[in-house]
């Protein structure tokens, strides 16, 4: 692995930047409990209740998109277009479940990020430009977090890798399932030049055909179209931001979140437990290596988590969080020894391979005064 701070460092104006994005994220899920599933055209449904069929498509595997499925397609609709395939399985949403993996995942891939950002159940940025320095780097550190993410979930992504946002979120996409794509400054506009405009985020159905009938259909054709007349057309703000996007620049930084800030550690068991009592060795040296870095850190933290990942590879995660912020190992110890109890409760008869302990929520504990941490280490 690239580990953190590796690599030269680099100014604001070349960042290296990764958008992962999980492959047809819900289906996804269902096949990684019903793996039987995979070679079936799956469908997963928003049902409205109202008749049998009513409600929409949300996503759909890649086996049920060669016959036209698409997300937001009337249930209806879908099953008419695999009225011939056989075996075809629609099943309801499961949102928990999802948010479940997702967290598994995101929490894997948090841990190869300079910066974070998670922007929805199925994807997200990281800023990588301190610890990798290069492209190359970065795309070997991509591959990394692809293995990694399947090894430990069995879950897919796609990667898109850029000097911004947009251009890694543009590239993600570019190459599904299981891509990797580089889109580096040199090669920015001529990737994107003969794209469809909808394909930049926030060009919503609307603008474009708006654009459309302007004379604009391509995102090449925007980055010649007069700005003044874009302004008069969208304002402003708009205007600018569509100009820009459409020569391939993109400012918005990765925005690491509170709650999303977390510092992880796992390891591989000497030999598989079975019970949390054999873990308890491990347990203290994960919590004093995450301690370690919190207090390097200066922060403090409100949860603590623990991740367990299965011999049949299933993950098993589970967290708690406190009344208030601590910056107490002792605190941190007794957490994760509870979650951990409460974790191995999910395992059921599977042995433990690999064990992590993560903390969460954190905040700057400068500022705190000492008789606050003096309290806290005391309970
Ligand atoms: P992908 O990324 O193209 O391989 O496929 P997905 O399914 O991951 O699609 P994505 O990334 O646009 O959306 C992530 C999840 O959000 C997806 O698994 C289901 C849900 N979703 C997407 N589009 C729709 C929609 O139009 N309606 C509903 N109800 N859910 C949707
Ligand atoms: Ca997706």
């Amino acid at each position: 692995m690239i580990v953190e701070g590796a690599g030269s460092s680099n100014d604001n104006t070349s960042r290296i930047i990764m958008h992962v994005d999980f492959d047809y994220f819900f289906a996804q899920c269902e096949e990684l409990r019903k793996p039987e599933l995979q070679t079936l055209p799956l469908v997963v449904c928003v049902f409205s209740g109202r008749t049998e069929d009513s409600g929409v498509v949300s996503t759909a595997n890649y086996v049920a998109r060669k016959f036209g499925v698409k997300s937001g397609m009337p249930i209806r609709v879908a099953k008419s277009k695999l009225a011939d395939a056989q075996d075809a399985v629609f099943l309801p949403l499961d949102t928990a479940y999802y948010s479940q993996v997702s967290e598994s995942a995101m929490s894997i891939i948090s841990w190869y990020a300079d910066k974070f950002e998670c922007v929805g159940i199925d994807e997200c940025y990281l800023d990588v430009s301190n610890r990798t320095g290069s492209f190359d780097l970065a795309a070997t550190l991509a591959r990394e977090i692809k293995n990694d993410v399947k090894r430990q979930t069995r879950l897919t992504c796609s990667i898109g890798i850029a000097p911004n946002k947009m251009l890694a979120k543009m590239g993600s996409d570019m190459q599904k399932p299981d891509g990797l794509t580089l889109i580096d400054s040199a090669n920015a506009a001529k990737s994107i030049a003969n794209m469809d405009v909808s394909r930049i985020p926030g060009i919503g159905p609307k603008t474009s055909e708006r654009l459309q009938e302007l004379g604009v259909k391509t995102i090449g054709d925007l980055s010649s179209f007069d700005l003044f007349r874009l302004i008069e057309e969208f304002g402003r703000k708009a205007a600018i931001y569509m100009h820009n996007a459409a020569r391939g620049l993109d400012e918005e930084p990765v925005l690491e979140s509170g709650e999303r800030q977390q510092i992880m550690r796992i390891m591989t068991l000497k030999s598989d437990a079975t019970s949390a009592m054999e873990m308890q060795h491990d347990l203290e040296e994960l919590c004093q290596s995450v301690f370690q870095m919190i207090a390097s850190k200066k922060l403090s933290f409100r949860t603590v988590g623990v991740l367990l990942i299965l011999n049949n590879l299933n993950n098993v995660t589970k967290s708690k969080s406190l009344k208030v912020h601590s910056t107490s190992f002792k605190q941190l110890h007794q957490a994760a020894k509870c979650v951990l109890d409460e974790a191995m409760k999910g395992a059921g008869q599977i042995k433990v391979r690999r064990l992590g302990v993560r903390v969460s929520d954190l905040q700057s504990s400068e500022g705190q005064n000492t008789m606050f941490d003096f309290m806290v280490s005391d309970l």
